[in-house]
């Protein structure tokens, strides 16, 4: 079977330093998670970043910060969250792409949130595209619910888009679509001739759920953004939920994408045709 792309967001914008001690807040520890999930199995880091007090910031610099800090330490895909924390503006959001990272997230539709809208209007949504097409990263559409589906289709048809894509199936947010797994088949179902796809469950479903896209052929995402818990009871350091991932990957016959196999997968240039060409 095809290698398998595990994608790892160990910081997100929810969870709070005071719930647990793994989560890696600072540019600093952003990198020494970098090099142990590497080691791990992952393929592509999923960032979002915080002030030092464990506050969500899109700030430029805390991104240039924390991706310096990455690339310091292997060669993993960045990818740059543009969903951000509830509340950023959609100029705060787009700001960071600047930083030109390889591949930057794009929420296909607004979802309720828990208590709260998690908005991405279409004005949102051609923002952050043009934003992403004008520096040449690449995107990962977030697909929260059905309907975002034909949300991206619309923008393609646009033409601020063009499949196939990568795109990450995000079941299990309260106020999204749950992380069941025919959810998970009708959706893979559903997606534009061609694209990859992964699958990021929320919470206790995160396992499940990446047991279910290995059997299937897809890709995974895991890491405290999504999930603080490796067992009930226990909690899980980034490192520990990629590596189970890549041991049952294995068990069922998948070897993990090094991040230079999965640029090949996801149609990314690798680093150096870059640079052999300047
Ligand atoms: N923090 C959520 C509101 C993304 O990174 O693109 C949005 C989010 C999605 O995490
Ligand atoms: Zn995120």
């Amino acid at each position: 079977m095809n290698p398998l792309i595990i994608t790892c967001a160990p910081v997100g914008a929810e969870v709070r330093p005071d719930q647990t001690p793994y989560l890696p807040y600072t540019p600093a520890l952003l990198g020494e998670t970098a090099r142990a999930i590497r080691e791990a199995g992952a393929s592509i880091i999923h960032v979002h970043c915080r002030n030092d007090d464990g506050t969500n910031t899109h700030s430029v610099e805390r991104f240039r910060e924390a991706y310096d800090a990455i690339r310091e330490n292997g060669d993993l895909i960045v990818q740059f969250s543009t969903g951000g924390a509830i509340g950023m503006t959609p100029q705060e959001r787009a700001g960071v792409l600047e930083l030109r990272p390889e591949m930057a997230t794009l929420t296909c539709g607004s979802v309720n949130f828990g208590e709260e809208i998690f908005e991405n209007s279409f004005p949102i949504m051609r923002t952050l595209l043009k934003k992403m097409n004008e520096f040449g990263v690449r995107p990962e559409l977030e697909i929260f619910d059905k309907g975002h589906i034909a949300n991206a289709r619309k923008l393609a048809r646009e033409r601020l888009l063009s499949f196939p894509q990568h795109v990450d199936l995000v079941l299990g947010v309260p106020g999204g679509l749950e992380a069941t797994v025919s959810n998970l088949a009708d959706l893979v179902d559903h997606l534009p001739e061609g694209c990859t796809w992964s699958v990021a469950g929320i919470g206790r479903q995160q396992l499940a759920m990446a047991m279910t896209a290995i059997a299937m052929g897809g890709h995974v995402r895991v890491g405290l953004e999504d999930n603080l818990h490796y067992s009930r009871g226990r909690l899980a350091r980034n490192e520990e939920l990629v590596a189970r991932v890549a041991r049952i990957a294995a068990e069922a016959g998948r070897s993990v994408a090094t991040p230079d196999q999965a640029r090949k997968i996801l149609g990314l240039p690798l680093p150096d045709a870059g640079r052999a060409a300047v």
